[in-house]
């Protein structure tokens, strides 16, 4: 098991120079700990900053006694200057006075195992550190502040209720309640199965939000790829020139649309070819396209549609794409009534249509347009997902039993999967979860946190 009774120290900023450097020590001795390594005019008086020493810079230390603190122990917070040599010897100094260096998340490890927060609040706390953008990190600030808990801990006591009654009329089978009340438990029992259901709707957006999307540019050569791709980027990134086949191998980097991450992808213009590179990226273009979670399917407004066009249409049929007409500020060599699907009209050249194109690209992905999706959805994690999908899962059958034409299921059997829903539920909030899945969860987080 973990160990939670010795005191720990590491630096919490990041490596390297900073105008301030924190070092935190947490546990039964670290203000011990600290009152001998600190040189103070006076005594450290709790959540107040005071002015100190130590053997190799000024300092400020701060208290925080249990457990009124971030990891729920004693803490105390040094900060010094951010040198990291000083805040080296400052740790080592702490290790000399009996303190363990802490491992990655470990702070954050023991704020759990103390019940200042729960697992789903930890790995909030992971989240907003890795936030990219300004969305990513509100998801993370709503979970950190409990709101994913608090939904499930309602969800919870509406099912520990019910299990609760349907023990006690097993306890009690004279009392004539042998069998479940079948209406009235399906009642119940289907309001907690849409809490659960109405928590998973959010999972595609929520997945979206915290971990982005893939969106490749495909095209024949020289339709306006790469001319595209730094349009959105916002930088010349990718080489562009009048010859076709200039992009032979995958270019990529990351748009913010709306908060969302994208990690876009340029690829090689397709076309049949004997040029062994050409043939190789080409062949990695149709990779980046299939593993993609939208194709921009670009063609060149200003030159007339041509089969290779119409093949790679056909190509990306069954693909989630959108159709860019590129060049748009050149006059136009047919028709968007010729093309089956609806068309965004660009120009890179211009900028004209990039934000319209930028609004499809997000409708696309999340369906929903900008102003709703700024409702932070609760479910981000694949983890979480999952064990709700399980909660579902089990109250579906849970509920069929009680429903079943039969008539209904005696309780022992519903109580099995209600039971089983119960589980999922706390190994989302960890008050189940394995010695593993912890070391999992905190192997993630950085050293200090
Ligand atoms: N007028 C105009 N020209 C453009 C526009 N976009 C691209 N071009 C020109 O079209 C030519 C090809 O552009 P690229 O962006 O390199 O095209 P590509 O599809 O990446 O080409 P390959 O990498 O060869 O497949 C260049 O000469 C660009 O300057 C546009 O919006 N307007
Ligand atoms: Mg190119």
């Amino acid at each position: 098991m973990f160990s939670t009774d010795d005191t720990i120290v590491a630096i919490a900023t990041p490596a390297g120079r900073g105008g301030i450097g924190v070092v935190r020590i947490s546990g039964p001795a670290a203000a011990q700990v600290a009152n001998t390594l600190l040189r103070l005019d006076a005594p450290l008086r709790p959540r107040y900053a005071t002015f100190a020493r130590t053997q190799g810079d000024q300092v400020v230390a701060t208290s925080f006694p249990a457990p009124h603190s971030y990891t729920g122990d004693h803490v105390v917070e040094i900060s010094g200057h951010g040198s990291p040599v000083v805040l080296r010897q400052i740790v080592e100094q702490a290790m000399a006075l009996g303190a363990r260096l802490a491992e990655p998340g470990e702070f954050t490890l023991r704020a759990f195992l103390n019940g200042r927060i729960d697992l789903v609040q930890a790995e909030a706390v992971a989240d907003l550190i890795d936030a990219v953008t300004p969305l990513q990190a509100r998801v993370a600030f709503d979970q950190l502040e409990g709101t994913l808990t608090g939904r499930i801990a309602s969800i919870d006591t509406a099912l520990f209720d019910l299990i609760a009654r349907l023990e006690a009329s097993l306890d009690f089978p004279d009392e004539g309640y042998h069998f479940v009340e079948a209406g009235e438990t399906a009642v119940a029992l289907g309001a907690i199965e849409r809490a659960v259901h109405a928590l998973l709707c959010d999972v595609k957006r929520g997945r979206l939000i915290r971990e982005g999307a893939r969106v490749a540019i495909a095209g024949r050569p020289n339709v306006g790829k790469s001319s595209l791709f730094n349009a959105l980027v916002g930088s010349g990134r990718a080489i562009v020139t009048a010859t076709p086949g200039t992009t032979r191998d995958l270019v990529s980097d990351t748009v913010d649309i709306d908060g969302l991450r994208l990690d876009l992808v340029d690829t090689a213009g397709v076309r049949a070819t004997s040029d062994e590179v050409e043939i190789e990226g080409v062949s990695r273009a149709r990779q980046a396209w299939a593993t993609a979670d939208l194709v921009l399917v670009v063609l060149d407004r200003s030159t007339p549609i041509e089969h290779a066009d119409r093949e790679l249409l056909r190509e990306t049929d069954s693909a989630p794409r959108l159709i860019v007409a590129a060049k748009n500020d050149l006059p136009a060599a047919w028709e968007t009534a010729a093309i089956d699907w609806p068309v965004s009209n660009v120009s890179s050249k211009t900028g004209v249509g990039l934000a319209g194109l930028r609004a499809a690209i997000r409708t696309a992905l999340d369906g929903s347009d900008p102003a709703v999706a700024r409702d932070t959805a609760a479910v981000t994690n694949v983890r979480h997902a999952a064990l709700l999908d399980r909660a579902r899962a089990a109250l579906r059958r849970a509920i069929d039993a009680v429903e079943a034409p039969g008539g209904p299921v005696a309780e022992e059997f519903v109580l099995t999967d209600l039971e089983d829903a119960r589980a999922a539920l706390e190994e989302v909030t960890g008050k189940r979860a394995s010695e593993d899945l912890l070391h999992h969860i905190f192997s993630r987080f950085c050293i200090g946190k």
